[in-house]
């Protein structure tokens, strides 16, 4: 079976953007790949955050992600900092990495936009990220198209790597899938969790309608006569992710005949987007009452990911002519 790495933050809380760009895609994965799935706290301390907050942020994605459906039987969750090899892989990389690179990457330049102050974490973010990646030798990496351009750097970074030091690590390639952006509520912006335009993944049902009814719909549709393009509507993308096919089909016909008002349209997307979330919603709250059951399966992904980490960092010290003095202790 290939190898596959992907990751997600606990910058916040899992949202449907999450979901359905990356989490729902593993649970599909975990049947065809050798997968390890990861919590990059790493990563998240990279944006301001309360320190009280992380470790329970922490245990939350792991609960999410298990209650989404990635087996521990068939996958591997662990959290990126109880395997120290990713920071020491990511410090060697930066030999690599060119700053020019790092320069071009979207995600950092809008990241640092929205902050007075940049931090130089989220400039080496994608070395983080293909440290990540290319400790495990993973040849897939399922990513929403925010991070696509952070893969070609690491592809990018993986051939400088081979080139100077020998074949050590594969190419990883993408894997999309049909989720691959999706809006905020606004619209306007990719649903993010530093943009507060989500509906989280443990949002209770009323909730979940009062944030869709604000919901940017077409523009263009200003009243209930006009008609409507759901190819401009991020609700009906919704539709096209959480509703059956026969009412997604019933749904863009009767947008664009201005058969149905957007509340109501909203109404339905509701109904079939916690069909989806209650039984998510429902495995959650029971791995939340038993808390030891996510620590276990941490420790557990967590002890198989170090013996890894360290035989590819044994390799890689190795290849780059960093002898061991006995001083140091694995
Ligand atoms: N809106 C989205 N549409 C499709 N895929 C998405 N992903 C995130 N948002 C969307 C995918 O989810 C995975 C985990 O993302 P992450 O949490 O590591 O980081 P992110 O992409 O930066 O997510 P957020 O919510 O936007 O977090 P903040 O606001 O903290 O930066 C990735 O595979 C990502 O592609």
């Amino acid at each position: 079976m290939k190898r596959l790495f992907s990751g997600v933050q606990p910058s916040g809380e899992l949202h449907i953007g999450n979901y359905l760009g990356a989490i729902r895609n593993w649970v599909t994965l975990q049947e065809s790949f050798e997968c390890i799935f990861c919590v990059v706290d790493y990563h998240a301390i990279t944006q301001p955050y309360a320190v009280e907050d992380m470790a329970p942020r922490i245990m939350d994605a792991a609960t999410w992600i298990l209650a989404c459906g990635v087996d521990p039987e068939k996958a591997t969750l662990f959290v990126q900092s109880d395997v120290p090899e990713h920071t020491e892989l990511a410090w060697i990389l930066n030999s690599v990495a060119t700053m020019g690179d790092l320069n071009r990457m979207t995600q950092f330049k809008e990241k640092a936009e929205q902050q007075a102050s940049v931090n130089a974490g989220i400039f080496t973010y994608p070395v983080l990220q293909t440290a990540d990646i290319v400790l495990y030798k993973a040849e897939r990496v399922p990513v929403g198209e925010d991070q696509l351009q952070h893969l070609e750097l690491a592809r990018e970074i993986v051939r400088s790597f081979n080139a100077r030091f020998g074949p050590i690590f594969p190419e990883p390639q993408a894997h999309t899938g049909t989720a691959r952006r999706i809006m905020g509520l606004d619209n306007q912006f990719k649903m993010s969790k530093s943009r507060g335009n989500t509906i989280a993944l443990g949002e209770a049902s009323e909730a979940v309608m009062a944030k869709l009814a604000p919901a940017v719909t077409d523009v263009n549709r200003k009243r209930l006569k006009d008609p409507g393009d759901p190819e401009k509507c991020n609700v009906y993308t919704l539709h096209t992710h959480f509703s059956p096919e026969p009412v997604v089909e019933d749904v863009a016909a009767q947008c664009r005949a201005a058969g149905r008002g957007c509340l109501d349209c909203k109404k339905i997307l509701h109904r079939h987007l916690m069909d989806d979330l209650a039984p998510i919603q429902a495995r959650a709250a029971e791995l939340k009452a038993h808390p030891e059951r996510v620590r276990d399966i941490l420790a557990a992904g967590a002890e198989h990911c170090r013996k890894v980490a360290q035989e590819t960092l044994r390799e890689v010290r190795e290849k780059m002519g960093l002898c061991r003095t006995g001083g140091r202790i694995s």
